[in-house]
């Protein structure tokens, strides 16, 4: 009799890197890496077949304490260099992190863009609502009125909401949690790689040195609403964004949305565009003539 051979398995230890984090001690970030092994691990794709791009801030060191291939890019970056990556070697699982401040200020115009081409990468936001790294400035996300050194008499501007942002440029798969429920924000990770397409994650991360007292782990553990518990229907973009919409009054917790039926994403179209052109396709050393033709 012959036995199949037994696929690797991974624990949540064999993504984490030797590196030790330099985050404030108490940050919400040591939670969010936590809940992205146990994902990973959950997963099951080996740490060099994972790359893990990140911008600029205190979240975007993530890929570093990883043992995926990390690149810690520049400020706001990180979308147009991890679809590069995915659409030169799309076997790559790729994961996208960093801050409110580099995914919706700086980095703003490249998030409509990601979802529109729809790659299979997962973006995660630790959404502090502050610039962590730089020492507590007003981020995009940071609610009207919050004093800060840049805001001494509290900020003018309305928040910027990253669940309507992103449902409303028509992503396929939108979900919020806290690291204050480790096992649920891990549940949600592992559901947003596994999904065939761009999916977005908002994590609301602490910042525990420069964040509001209601934005802790202790005041999120006592007042975070499960999706569930509310008998949202995930499957529902109205549904989502009418719910997005009590972003930074409520914190709902769980899957906003899950298109049913995944549409093919920009990498799976390159592949079958490039396999319906191989036959009429000029060797590689005359490859400029169909320039020099026109
Ligand atoms: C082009 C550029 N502009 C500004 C900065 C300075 N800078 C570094 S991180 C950061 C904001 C970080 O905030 P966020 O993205 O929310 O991450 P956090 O530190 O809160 O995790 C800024 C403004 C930079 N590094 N590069
Ligand atoms: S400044 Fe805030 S976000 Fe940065 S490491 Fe410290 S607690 Fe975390
Ligand atoms: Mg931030």
């Amino acid at each position: 009799m012959t036995t199949s051979p037994t696929l690797p398995t991974f624990q949540a230890k064999d993504f984490k890197s030797d590196l030790k984090p330099i985050w404030c001690p108490g940050c919400g970030d040591f939670g969010v890496v936590q809940a992205i092994y146990r994902a990973l691990s959950a997963v099951g794709r080996p740490p060099h077949e994972i790359a893990f791009v990140s911008g600029i801030g205190c979240s975007s060191r993530i890929p570093g304490y990883t043992t995926a291939y990390g690149f810690n890019s520049v400020h706001g970056r990180a979308l147009p260099i991890a679809q590069g990556i995915k659409l030169a070697n799309p076997d790559l699982l790729v994961l996208v992190a960093g801050g409110d401040g580099d995914g919706f200020s700086i980095g703003g115009g490249h998030v409509p863009h990601a979802i529109r081409r729809n790659m299979d990468l997962t973006y995660i936001v630790m959404d502090n609502q502050i610039y962590g790294l730089t020492k507590g400035q007003l981020s995009p996300t940071s609610p009207k009125g919050l004093k800060t050194v840049t805001s001494e008499y509290g900020s003018l501007e309305e928040a910027v909401n990253p669940l309507l942002y992103v449902l409303a440029y028509g992503a396929n798969f939108v979900a919020q949690g806290t690291p204050a429920d480790m096992a649920g924000l891990a549940d949600i990770i592992e559901r947003a790689i596994r999904y065939p397409g761009f999916s977005f994650v908002n994590v609301q991360s602490p910042c525990v040195t420069f964040g509001e007292e209601e934005q802790q782990v202790k005041a999120h553990r006592a007042n975070m609403k499960t999706l569930a518990s509310v008998g949202h229907d995930a499957t529902s973009r109205i549904a989502a964004m009418d719910l997005a919409q009590q972003y930074g009054r409520t914190l709902h917790t769980g899957v906003f949305y899950e298109n049913p039926t995944p549409p093919t994403t920009m990498d799976g179209l390159v592949r079958e565009r490039q396999q319906a052109q191989v036959g009429e396709a000029k060797p590689r050393a005359r490859v400029l003539e169909r320039f020099i033709q026109k």
